[in-house]
């Protein structure tokens, strides 16, 4: 697809999961590109909001993320549809030193799913599972694979990553802007298609031509 200038695309990015999984820590570090750990727990009141752009290799096109860092504690609950409503994205995170965070993966699904009104899956927009902590070997009591297994059976994609340790936190942000990058690829060729637009020629500017009105044979210019 020819492009002329540089194509932004915006998602509500939401990051789910229990109170006390690392959500926070996980989205300060990436926002601060490593640099803001926080080592003292502060509860998340209903929801923080950042955003970070990430470019997509090779092209001209970036991926605002509009990251919403939901608070996990069960106080807020009647406020998560609210917050959820729009996602287009979302990380949903477990701690491994946390069985209890690993097995409430299924609930914070089944809440993006309502959320968006989506009947399967498919139709919830980019999403990944995401196991944090893993600096903290001894105290581990979620193996990579039970991790991959709950990803294979959620049909989500699996990450690990440390925020204290700063190991692959990036990775899964990234899955996500590049699938919604993907995503929205594959909506403008259905869109092409349904149109009869070719795939070399922008679709703006058919859509342009097709608005002038047409020539009667004889008219002059
Ligand atoms: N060892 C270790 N500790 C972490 C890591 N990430 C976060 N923590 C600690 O875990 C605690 C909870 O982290 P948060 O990121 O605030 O948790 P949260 O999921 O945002 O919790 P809520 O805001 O209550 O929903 C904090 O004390 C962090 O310092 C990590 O990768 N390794
Ligand atoms: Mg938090």
């Amino acid at each position: 697809m020819t492009i002329t200038g540089k194509l932004v695309l915006r998602t509500k990015c939401v990051v789910l999961g229990n109170s006390g999984a690392g959500k926070s820590a996980i989205v300060q570090m990436f926002h601060s590109d490593g640099a803001q750990y926080p080592k003292t727990y502060a509860m998340t009141i209903h929801c923080d909001v950042c955003v970070k752009v990430v470019n997509i290799p090779d092209t001209n096109v970036s991926v605002e993320l509009f990251i919403h860092d939901l608070a996990g504690y069960d106080a807020f609950q009647e406020y998560w549809p609210r917050y959820l409503d729009g996602a287009t994205s979302f990380l949903l995170v477990y701690d491994v030193t946390n069985v209890e965070s690993f097995k409430a993966t299924s609930k914070w699904l089944h809440l993006v799913q309502k959320a968006r009104g989506a009947k399967d899956k498919d139709a919830i927009g980019p999403g990944v599972l995401v196991a944090t902590k893993i600096d903290q070997t001894l105290r581990r009591a979620i193996t990579t694979k039970q991790g991959e297994e709950l990803a294979k059976a959620l049909g989500l994609m699996y990450f690990e990553c440390s925020a204290a340790g700063n190991t692959d936190v990036d990775a899964p942000f990234y899955y996500v802007s590049s699938a919604f990058y993907d995503l929205y690829e594959e909506n403008l060729k259905n869109v092409r298609r349904i149109a009869g637009v070719p795939d070399e020629q922008p679709a703006t500017s058919l859509a342009l031509d097709k608005l002038k009105p047409r020539q009667q044979s004889g008219d002059s210019l």
